[in-house]
């Protein structure tokens, strides 16, 4: 490094934009570039380009605080998020990138009777689809986590689910290895391109992306742009059932280990895990209000610190380093679409909300099988635009864990 970096390898080509692919995806965040990895590996698809208005991973891919788990309530749902889990397990060897995946358990914290009832459920609903998750009682919860706080504050802790597979997996290496082992394999990857129309034929299909360097031809475009997916699928006439809004999170100053899981409340409204550096990673809720702006309102911050204080007094002491935003797409049943739509070729992925990252992988696969194969994959085919029209929603409001 202070040499410049002048003989270190690239892990990525900087290509320039060629004038026609086959696949064209939209957003290089996480998800875009998985599924262009899994595009070119398991399909054979490799003219391929991932088309990113800023730089790779800067989007909520490298913004969010890194949770995976898999307990959700539904069985569509069950079945999406563990295909990711299990990817996760063997992700860094296929991608031969070191994601950092911590399987050090998430612990969702019951505090009255309406969460021990709602996580039991949860719990039974998990197990009887093969999801690891358990019940502890508030003394268990004090052996898991020792520096929780169970009984003296405003709500006490009456207990928890814990998912033990459940972690966390480092943000920027899983952006970093999807991208290198896209582009090893083909996939060019377009930075600081906007995307800022999609052609379409006299028959309606796809034929292209507009962008700030020019009209790129391709027959299929899959959407993968996050907070901003409505903005993009205006371009093709389509109106998404999408609302968007800032979600916030903080780190502290670096400590040593301290903190030895994930633990989430979302009756208090805070959650916290210990990165690899040492900072503690700390979010909460959105915030109330649809906006574009990556960052939130102040009050939200202290609101959520007010309680991590409650739920970990030993930390009232720590500095906060620093806090951001990003901009999550939410649907009305709090479940992705990952579909097909009414324009031929093109394909889109989104409504992740408050919890896309876990999925990353699980996303990027079968999206990647939904534009090879004109599509859907048996996992994501419950997961349609249509059924906010036909009323077959997959309402995973609890499951969410983070309030919106
Ligand atoms: P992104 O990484 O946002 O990628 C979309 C990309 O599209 C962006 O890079 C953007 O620049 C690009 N783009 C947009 N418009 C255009 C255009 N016109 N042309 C070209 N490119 C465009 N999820 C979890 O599972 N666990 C968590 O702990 C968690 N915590 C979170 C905490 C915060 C503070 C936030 C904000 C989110 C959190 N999430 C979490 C949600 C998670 O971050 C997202 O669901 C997930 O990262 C979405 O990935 P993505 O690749 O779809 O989006
Ligand atoms: O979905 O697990 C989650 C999550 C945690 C923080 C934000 N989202």
């Amino acid at each position: 490094a202070l040499g410049g970096h002048k003989s270190w390898q690239p892990q990525w080509r900087n290509p320039e934009p060629k004038a026609e692919y086959d696949v064209i995806i939209v957003g290089a965040g996480g998800h875009g570039l998985a599924a262009a990895y899994y595009l070119a590996k398991e399909h054979g698809i490799t003219n391929v380009a991932v088309i990113e208005r800023g730089w790779l991973g800067g989007g909520n891919t490298g913004r969010n605080t890194t949770i995976v788990r898999s307990n959700y309530l539904f069985d569509e749902s069950a079945a999406l998020y563990e295909h990711a889990v299990k990817l996760w397990e063997g992700l860094s060897q296929d991608i031969n990138y070191n994601v950092m995946y911590s399987a050090r358990g998430v612990l969702m914290l019951a505090h009255n009777h309406h969460d021990e009832i709602s996580f039991k459920r949860h719990v039974h609903a998990n197990r009887l689809n093969g999801v690891d998750n358990e019940w502890l009682t508030a003394e268990q919860v004090k052996e898991f986590c020792p520096p929780l706080n169970i009984t003296s504050m405003r709500y006490p802790i009456i207990g928890g689910a814990l998912q033990r597979r459940g972690g966390t997996a480092r943000h920027d290496a899983v952006a970093w290895g999807f991208a290198r082992a896209a582009d090893s394999r083909g996939v060019d990857i377009i930075q600081n391109c906007e995307v800022t129309g999609i052609r379409r034929n006299a028959s309606g299909a796809v034929e292209g992306v507009e962008t700030s360097r020019g009209f790129i031809r391709a027959k299929k475009v899959g959407v993968s742009a996050a907070g901003h997916t409505s903005v993009v699928m205006a371009m093709a006439g389509l109106r998404m059932p999408l609302e968007s809004y800032p979600l916030q999170a903080l780190v502290s100053e670096p400590v040593k280990p301290a903190f030895p899981t994930v633990v989430m409340s979302n009756t208090i409204h805070a959650y916290i895990s210990q990165s690899d550096k040492g900072e503690m990673v700390i979010g909460a809720g959105t915030d109330a209000y649809t906006s574009y702006s990556q960052r939130g309102a102040l009050h939200i911050t202290a609101h959520t610190l007010d309680a991590i204080c409650e739920l970990v007094p030993q930390f009232r002491r720590l500095r906060m380093l620093r806090n951001w935003g990003g901009i999550v797409d939410v649907t009305p049943d709090r479940s992705p679409i990952i579909a097909k739509t009414p324009v031929p070729g093109l394909y889109v992925n989104c409504g992740w909300g408050t919890g896309g990252f876990k999925a990353t992988p699980g996303s990027g696969h079968v999206f990647a099988h939904t534009i090879a194969r004109d599509a859907p994959h048996a996992i994501n085919a419950p997961f349609t635009l249509e059924r906010f029209r036909d009323g077959f929603l997959i309402d995973e409001a609890a499951a969410a864990a983070v309030a919106h």
